[in-house]
């Protein structure tokens, strides 16, 4: 009898393992409309070696996304290093204690205990960390860099305790994961309900000519906004 209990458990346990890695998390419902969480980098940066020139500039804005089911995010930054990128950004379990230690935000919004590796694919992003916003939204690839998406998993409501970000930090990194500087969320005037984006999409911005490739491996990014940004300029000319 204890035999057969123990092989069952076994089986149950082996059968877990191979059919499903990640627990995938929870699409969250019910955030509430007109509460906008901000969190905006600081003047002074954590890690002040390398090419900064002052701080990394920029936010990360959280509202309710459509309907109250996930959160819209509005990112933006600017005036970024001049190497080390593409940057990524997440959101940390922990507030930033004051002198700014970014090391002190801890580990990543990770509710459903995916860990960090291997990393996130875009494709299935329930299995990502929840706070993984580069990962399943896009890394930092131009400056200034802005995006706007719905996150299905995150939440602004403290009723969903594991990812409520009201009380946590974002951390903005190198490519190599070094910590360059951080910020709390904290409850800003709310936002009128204008523009939504579809789930998981992010916006259809124009890179603009002027956009600086920030690693040699952007520069397809940079010319192909380029071209996006001449080819109707073209079209234009031709036209009057
Ligand atoms: C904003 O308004 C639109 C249209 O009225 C609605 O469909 C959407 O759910 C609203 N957004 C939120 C966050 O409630
Ligand atoms: C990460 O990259 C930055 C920029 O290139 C560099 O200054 C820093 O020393 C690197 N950190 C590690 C741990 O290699
Ligand atoms: C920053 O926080 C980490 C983790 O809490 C700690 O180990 C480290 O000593 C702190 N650094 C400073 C300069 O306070
Ligand atoms: C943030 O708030 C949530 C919900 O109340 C809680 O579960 C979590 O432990 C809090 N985290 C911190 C760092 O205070
Ligand atoms: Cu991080």
């Amino acid at each position: 009898m204890r035999f057969s209990q123990i092989s069952a458990l076994a089986l149950v346990g082996a059968a877990g393992a191979f059919a499903q890695e990640y627990i995938p998390a929870d699409v969250v419902s019910g955030n509430p409309e007109g509460v906008n969480y901000v969190a905006t980098l600081p003047v002074q940066p954590f890690f002040k070696a390398g090419s900064l020139n002052g701080n990394v500039k920029g936010s990360v804005s959280a509202k309710a996304g459509p309907g109250g089911v996930g959160v819209q995010f509005d990112v933006q930054f600017s005036n970024l290093p001049t190497e080390g990128g593409p940057f990524i950004y997440h959101l940390h379990v922990a507030p930033v204690p004051s002198g700014g230690n970014c090391t002190a935000t801890l580990a990543h919004v990770d509710p459903f205990k995916r860990g960090e590796e291997p990393p996130c694919d875009p494709s299935t992003p329930a299995l990502c960390q929840t706070g993984d916003l580069s990962g399943k939204f896009g890394k930092i690839t131009s400056d200034p860099f802005t995006a706007s998406y719905v996150d299905p998993y995150s939440s602004i409501t403290e009723d969903v305790g594991g990812s409520f970000l009201g009380n946590r930090s974002f951390v903005f990194h190198f490519a190599n994961k070094t910590r360059i500087t951080c910020a709390d969320f904290h409850l800003a005037p709310s936002q009128p309900n204008t523009t939504v984006y579809p789930t998981g999409s992010a916006l259809p911005t124009v890179v603009p000519p002027t956009t600086v490739p920030i690693a040699a491996g952007n520069s397809l990014v940079a010319t192909l906004g380029a071209v996006v940004a001449v080819v109707p300029v073209l079209a234009w000319t031709l036209f009057i």
